[in-house]
């Protein structure tokens, strides 16, 4: 069969997210211990099910999320047309201001169902909101330090201006590979800061985010997430072999049906930076925490209405478990008694997204009838016409990033945040429209994305079966 075109945006992707596997393997080892713990987890639980790990379609092997977080708008344009060309495009509006960050961001991913099948790779992507900085000192050093940075390198810029003007089937496989070379250079860790260690400590006391995005010359990708098949043994052998990880899982408690996403990492690392000492070569010697690992296993997307039973039990079960003395995860799990564990049920009280697709061999012209939507899906369904599986959660979940940001950078316990998630809709609507428009591109939203999939396989159908004709 046919090698993709160079500048194929699902190829450049795949090759691009394996080359930054690559350096961060070599940059954080415990992420490729960690990497090697999923391998061995996943391979124990296809073994038991008489698979190995080629068995996992394309879309597992080496799926990964990253996340970056930038300074200006300036950045956030040039990434944002970079991303484009790996076929990767803003999804959902994620406000951390709500807990209590002052930086707002997008996910950058594939949009259809055959570049996710391809290969999904996404990129949690955050810009610094200086208004949301509250000393005056700090704000004016951040927006100073940042108007002169230059994240993305003369060579870099080009290919884009290229990529974006040109039929990309006038570049070559050699410019394919300068693209992914220059691009690495974004994300890579830089020991050496820009700044003095004194204005690293008022940015720090502003916000460790603050100091983090201000103070180094590249967005150092924070951490890089494989995606497992069972979290909870990962957990467990994450602690068996002693990394650092952190005590609970986030998102939903285990279930049968898993929806969403579910997460952990281990903490992050005290890295040795050299700052900068007035003039001189020499440097300051200090240090920073920002990188960690993290793993994930991903569920099923929900509804509006599913999401919304999701935010009401996850708020109560926070609510309980800071007024009782009782395990954190036993009253999460008590608390979820309440949501459908049955795929049935969740497809039939609309809280779960399906894909839905004719049954191999049952193709055929069928009458005029007219398709009513579920009530025939389910006749359908139950006649073995149709087959239908969850649609996988392609997206985040802030209130997890929430727990893990803080328990990587020593801020407030879950408590204090869980109060600031109280946010009026209001702000967080004009907020987004202020992100959109420094995109210059609209964001998705990925629940409309979820419907319009859900939507189109059910049109499929009707489609095969000759259901829709007048
Ligand atoms: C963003 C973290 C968000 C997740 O998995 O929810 C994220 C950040 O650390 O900048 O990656
Ligand atoms: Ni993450």
């Amino acid at each position: 069969h046919e090698e993709p075109a160079p500048w194929d945006p699902d190829h450049l992707r795949t090759r691009f997210v394996q080359a930054l596997s690559d350096m961060y393997r070599t940059e954080v080892p415990l992420y490729g211990k960690l990497v090697d713990i999923v391998h061995q987890v996943d391979t124990t639980i296809l073994q038991s099910r008489g698979q190995n790990l080629c068995d996992l379609p394309t879309r597992f092997q080496n799926e990964r999320h990253g996340a970056i977080r930038l300074g200006t708008q300036q950045e956030m344009r040039m990434i944002s047309r970079l991303f484009a060309i790996m076929g990767m495009y803003p999804v959902g509006y994620y406000d951390l201001k709500m807990v209590g960050f002052p930086l707002h961001g997008t996910a950058f991913r594939p949009r259809t169902e055959e570049s996710l099948r391809k290969n999904p790779f996404r990129v949690f992507t955050t810009v610094l909101r200086p208004d949301l900085i509250s000393s005056p000192t700090a704000r004016e050093m951040a927006t100073s330090i940042l108007s002169t940075r230059q994240l993305f390198s003369p060579k870099l810029i080009e290919l884009i201006d290229q990529a974006e003007t040109a039929n990309t089937a006038s570049l070559t496989a050699k410019d394919a590979d300068s693209l992914i070379t220059e691009s690495l250079k974004i994300f890579k860790w830089h020991s050496r800061s820009s700044v003095p260690l004194e204005t690293y400590f008022t940015l720090k006391k502003e916000h460790p985010m603050v100091s983090d995005i201000v103070c180094f010359p590249s967005a150092h990708i924070n951490h890089l997430t494989p995606r497992t098949l069972d979290i909870d043994a990962v957990q467990a052998e994450m602690i068996a072999q002693g990394l650092p990880a952190k005590d609970s899982i986030e998102g939903p408690p285990p279930r049968k049906c898993e929806i969403l996403l579910r997460q952990t990492s281990f903490k992050a690392l005290e890295e040795k930076v050299i700052f900068a000492d007035g003039g001189t070569d020499h440097g300051v010697d200090g240090t920073h925490t920002a990188r960690f690992g993290e793993v994930e296993q991903r569920g099923a997307a929900v509804t509006r209405k599913g999401r919304e039973l999701y935010d009401v039990l996850l708020a109560k079960a926070v609510g309980r478990s800071e007024k009782e003395d009782k395990d954190a995860d036993a009253v999460l799990k008590e608390v979820f008694a309440e949501y459908p564990d049955d795929w049935e049920v969740l497809r039939k009280e609309g809280l779960v997204y399906f894909r839905y697709r004719v049954a191999g061999d049952r193709a055929v012209v069928g009458g005029g009838h007219k398709f009513e939507g579920s009530v025939h899906m389910d006749k359908l369904l139950k006649e073995g016409v149709v087959t239908c599986e969850p649609i996988t959660y392609e997206d985040f979940l802030p209130f997890s990033a929430a727990g893990i940001f803080t328990s990587n950078l020593g801020g407030e316990k879950s408590g204090g945040t869980e109060r600031k998630l109280r946010k009026t809709e209001e702000e967080s609507k004009r907020s987004r429209v202020q992100l959109e428009e420094l995109l210059g591109r609209m964001i998705t939203s990925e629940i409309d994305l979820y419907d319009e999939l859900q939507s189109d396989s059910v049109n499929e159908c009707e489609t095969l079966l000759g259901l829709n004709q007048i």
